[in-house]
């Protein structure tokens, strides 16, 4: 009776955008350096958080926002105890580890919902190096949003496998819906609210404020690990004026260095990026979309005397032969049949779908992408019970988790995946694979010449990726669009992996 009532007060407060002020304000992001072995505490925490002036009443993992960043050494296996202090049931789910199944945190799939009040404890193991995140598996559109989400820092055995640099930033990408007035735009109760698209933000946040800035010194070489948390923006990042250097995704380094004009990152995704700053002046932090232009924050960069300087380093592109020996195992398989079809669409009901229909391919460019919310009367009247965003097994016709895939450790299995454009509501979909890594052979057609592996991949309306998976870890494991307000309309399917 407690725990219902609990629920019921602080959901309303959250729900409704609530600015009262009587929880700790929200603090940054710290870092938790673990070793093997270690126990430790990430809990669901309600905060207060001061945006743009005025106080939110939010959500942040041990009282911050982002919450802790948890840094691993790669191979460790950590204990984390969670106690569920918000007003909401939840759980963690370790994105992109490769950990055993029942520590995924998939409610009614791998545990029970964690009560408010009460606790549970995992087991994390981190086999991979990389940077990786940890969020609620229950209604994201609004936990997520609210503030739920840290960072998994993952280092290799070796350090060598990544080039020197002066400095390493962490960047992690939001936006949050605002009303004209400045309050919080509220959320749908029983369901999501602008599921159709997700909910747009119209305010960028960067490791949770809207004043992200650093100060670098002439010569500076910067590595960036940056996560993409928004419930559906993707973002298109450039700092112009600096050359940048692509080296990494989801699971560690690519076969080889790259150097990039800017990185597209989807919701769920990481890039791992260098940057040199060569001349002392005021840097952006660009998301520059066909459709609109946001700073993000600044880099303040002074003429200062530097030691050494790994600009040499910088300016020569690494192949990283531990990685490309790695994938060596996996491409005998590149050319087999396609083993499974995925077909992304939706089905909208009566005549919001006929309307749909007619309107198809008007609202989005040829990137694919729908960048900003261009149809916000649709998807603010549009409730998510009239329509159903789909994941299609190609083989058996069957959607979502009426079809469940089974595999065999150490099958390596190609999957095809084709967002219909022709669907009553075309929209890219970032597909997340829970417990196992890909790697991402072709988009239309096209063989990628540069590998990396991913648990993540952003599919443009209209086009098809041929991914390979490398299954390694027994268990059911869910995939879904990472599109939060999808993924709460049901846009999830399961495969179990058998020893
Ligand atoms: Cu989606």
């Amino acid at each position: 009776m407690i725990k219902k009532s609990i629920y019921i007060i602080g959901f309303s407060a959250i729900l409704a955008g609530c600015q009262s002020a009587s929880y700790p304000e929200a603090l940054p992001s710290e870092v938790l350096t673990v070793a093997d072995g270690d126990h430790i505490r990430i809990d669901p925490t309600i905060v207060q958080k001061t945006i743009n002036g005025k106080s939110f009443t939010m959500y942040g993992y041990n009282g911050q926002i982002p919450g802790p960043m948890i840094k691993a050494p790669q191979g460790a296996t950590i204990t984390i105890d969670s106690k569920n202090h918000i007003d909401y049931e939840t759980t963690i789910h370790w994105h992109g580890l490769r950990l055993d199944n029942e520590n995924d945190g998939v409610p009614d799939v791998t545990m029970d919902a964690t009560a408010p009040g009460e606790s549970h404890t995992y087991t994390v193991t981190f086999p991979d190096e990389g940077m990786y995140w940890y969020h609620p598996h229950v209604r994201e559109d609004i936990q997520q949003d609210m503030g739920l989400y840290g960072n998994l820092f993952v280092t290799p055995d070796d350090p060598k496998e990544y080039n020197p640099v002066d400095r390493q930033e962490v960047i992690v990408l939001d936006d949050l819906f605002l009303n004209k007035d400045g309050t919080n735009t509220p959320y749908g109760k029983d369901h999501p609210n602008y599921a159709l698209m997700g909910r747009f933000g119209n305010v960028m946040l960067v490791n949770g404020n809207t004043s992200y800035s650093k100060e670098f010194i002439s010569g500076d070489v910067v590595r960036f690990y940056i996560t993409n948390v928004a419930n559906t923006r993707t973002f298109q990042l450039s700092i112009p004026g600096v050359k940048l250097k692509r080296v990494g995704s989801d699971v560690g380094r690519y076969e080889r260095d790259e150097f990039v004009d800017s990185i597209t990152i989807a919701p769920a995704e990481r890039y791992i990026v260098e940057a040199l700053f060569t001349k002392a002046g005021t840097y952006n932090l660009l998301h520059k979309s066909p459709l609109a232009e946001f700073s993000l924050g600044t880099f303040t960069v002074t003429n200062g005397q530097k030691l050494a300087s790994f600009s040499k380093e910088f300016n020569s592109l690494r192949m990283y032969d531990d990685v490309i020996s790695d994938i060596d195992a996996f491409r005998p398989y590149f050319d087999k049949p396609v083993d499974k079809t995925l077909r992304l669409s939706i089905d909208i009901d009566g005549a919001m779908g006929m309307m749909h229909m007619g309107m198809a391919g008007m609202h989005h460019d040829e990137t694919g992408i729908e960048w900003e919310d261009t149809m916000p009367m649709m998807n603010t009247t549009m409730a998510s019970e009239d329509f159903q965003w789909k994941l299609i097994d190609e083989e058996t016709g069957k959607a979502n988790m009426d079809f469940n895939w089974k595999f065999k450790v150490g099958d390596k299995v190609k999957v095809r995946i084709m967002n219909d454009e022709n669907s009553a509501h075309p929209m890219q979909h970032p597909i997340h694979f829970h417990g196992q890594r890909f790697l991402v052979l072709s988009e239309d057609g096209v063989p990628k010449k540069n590998l990396v592996w991913k648990d993540t991949v952003l599919v443009p309306i209209g086009h098809e990726v041929e991914i390979l998976f490398d299954i390694t870890n027994p268990g059911d494991w869910m995939f879904h669009c990472h599109i939060a307000e999808h993924l709460s309309n049901g846009m999830m399917g399961m495969f179990t992996v058998s020893e």
